[in-house]
């Protein structure tokens, strides 16, 4: 059977929640070059023939075609028997936390990244503002959350810690959040995530070329 390939790039991390997975499983995968800052995403092939949402991540797997990272994880962990919830009450906390993650955690925090780092056009003020307050307002959930708990669900590593997770191995630079000393819980629970087997940082796992911070 072939490798799973991820359609992906290096500065996506709701690419890296897959790439995560597929790396502290030790599953074998091949990468995709998904140029998203050429527009591949927005072009109407790459909307039929990979994901008419428009986005990435999307996996190749077992004849299947796969995008939503939270969709994704929870095919992965059902078939691969890892990092999943391990009762009925955790399957819904670990879906709780993809959404809030989707909605409120990465959501904030990634657009707020790109408008501030990535874009190609200087953001207005008054946008990133609004979304760095959301951001902040979404850490200060999950870093009380993890004040004294390991991980996000149960006593150990889910999808759920993969998913939020996604976006905060990407240099200060590129977000400006100074982690590590406004949110003391979410910095050592991200030191757990990257410790665990198998795991590599974005840049050196994902295709696409990295530059610096345009501002
Ligand atoms: N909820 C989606 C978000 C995916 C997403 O927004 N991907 C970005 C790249 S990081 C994208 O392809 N955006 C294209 C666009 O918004 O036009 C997921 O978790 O997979």
């Amino acid at each position: 059977m072939p490798h799973p390939r991820l359609h992906c790039f290096a500065q996506s991390g709701n690419c890296f929640k897959v790439a995560m997975f597929l790396n502290c499983a030790g599953m074998t995968w091949q990468p995709m070059f998904v140029d998203f800052f050429a527009g591949t995403t927005r072009d109407p092939a790459w909307r039929t023939g990979q994901n008419a949402m428009g986005e990435a991540p999307v996996l190749e797997i077992a004849g299947k075609r796969l995008s939503q990272s939270g969709a994704i994880l929870t095919y992965l962990a059902d078939t691969k028997g890892r990092f999943q919830p391990v009762s009925e009450d955790e399957r819904l906390d670990v879906l709780r936390w993809i959404l809030f993650d989707n909605h409120k955690f990465t959501g904030n925090f990634a657009t707020y990244r790109f408008l501030r780092s990535l874009a190609p056009q200087p953001p207005d003020p008054a946008v990133l503002a609004f979304l760095k307050g959301r951001a902040e307002a979404a850490f200060r959930i999950v870093d009380l959350h993890l004040t004294d708990r390991d991980f996000l669900v149960g006593e150990a590593l889910s999808i759920a810690d993969l998913s939020l997770s996604g976006y905060l191995f990407y240099p200060e630079d590129e977000h400006g959040f100074d982690i590590a000393n406004a949110y003391p819980n979410i910095d050592r629970w991200r030191s757990r995530i990257a410790n665990m087997p198998g795991w590599v940082e974005p840049y050196s796992c994902m295709p696409g070329e990295r530059f610096l911070a345009r501002r």
